[in-house]
């Protein structure tokens, strides 16, 4: 592990590596990180509880599911790590989990852009999560074309010493614009973010025919949403004429 992010003080004042001092330094720094994971998969966890619950009783309201699906990751410890130098905190608990909140990170992907905004809106309503920011790229595009619902939440994570309230970030899109961040993302790392200025010009273009779908497949869902289908649930007439009895016997 890299420990140059290393106690305050210019290179002529800080232990050299492999003093015991620098050694006891990087035991501390990589136990700090393994707590840092542990902690955030249980915030993970717990945000992934609340998406299922709020997808399946979203199926069972209006008969269809708008979640495609939920993708979780905890920041590895290398990237946590570059992050804590890149912003330059102190590489103590604290000091990381109040400044670095996206450690903790959970994609949700719905069906239609409506759902994005709905499951937005039903998890930020929760007592238990304090939304701490919130960025509508949909609503605001970035200028590379990218589109997507983010919302950094803090959560509480029931630990043996009491609550530890611990910060998420949720990014919540649509499928197609899923799919074009998920492509955007690959060539980005390939270029090394020095991305051509032709295939930006691509990408912008690609970015507005995956919005120009979204509203046509929100509108095709539109129209045939409605047309609930009680078949599907095994409600044939005879079934519904006998259980209509039942419910009306005196
Ligand atoms: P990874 O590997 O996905 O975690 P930050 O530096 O993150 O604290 P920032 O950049 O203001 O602050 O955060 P923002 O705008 O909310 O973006 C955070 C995340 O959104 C990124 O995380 C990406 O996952 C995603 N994202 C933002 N912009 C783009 C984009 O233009 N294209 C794609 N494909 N994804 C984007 P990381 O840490 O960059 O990466």
């Amino acid at each position: 592990m890299d420990v140059s992010a290393a106690p305050a003080g210019t290179l002529a004042t800080r232990p050299a590596v492999g003093t015991q001092e620098m050694l006891a330094f990087a035991v501390g720094l990589r136990d700090t990180v393994q707590r840092l994971s542990m902690e955030h998969r249980f915030a993970v966890a717990e945000v992934e509880t609340k998406v299922m619950i709020l997808r399946e009783e979203f199926l069972h309201l209006h008969r269809y599911n708008p979640i495609e699906h939920v993708k979780s990751r905890v920041k590895s410890p290398k990237s946590l790590i570059e992050k804590v130098l890149r912003k330059g905190c102190a590489p103590d608990a604290e000091a990381i989990r109040a400044s670095i909140r996206d450690i903790a990170g959970v994609r949700v992907t719905c069906s239609f852009i409506q759902d994005c905004y709905r499951v937005l809106e039903a998890l930020t309503a929760q007592d238990d999560l304090r939304v701490l920011e919130i960025k509508d790229y949909i609503a605001e595009p970035k200028a590379n074309g990218y589109r997507s619902l983010h919302a950094i939440v803090e959560v509480p994570v029931f630990l043996s010493s009491g609550a530890l309230p611990l910060a998420v970030e949720i990014q919540i899109r649509s499928v197609a614009q899923d799919f074009w961040a998920s492509l955007e993302h690959k060539i980005f790392y390939k270029y090394d973010g020095e991305v051509p200025e032709r295939l930006r010009a691509e990408l912008a273009a690609a970015a507005a025919s995956a919005a120009a779908l979204d509203d046509r497949m929100e509108q095709l869902h539109a129209e045939v949403h409605g047309a609930s289908d009680l078949a599907d649930d095994g409600f044939d007439e005879l079934t519904l004429q006998r259980l209509w009895g039942l419910a009306h016997t005196p």
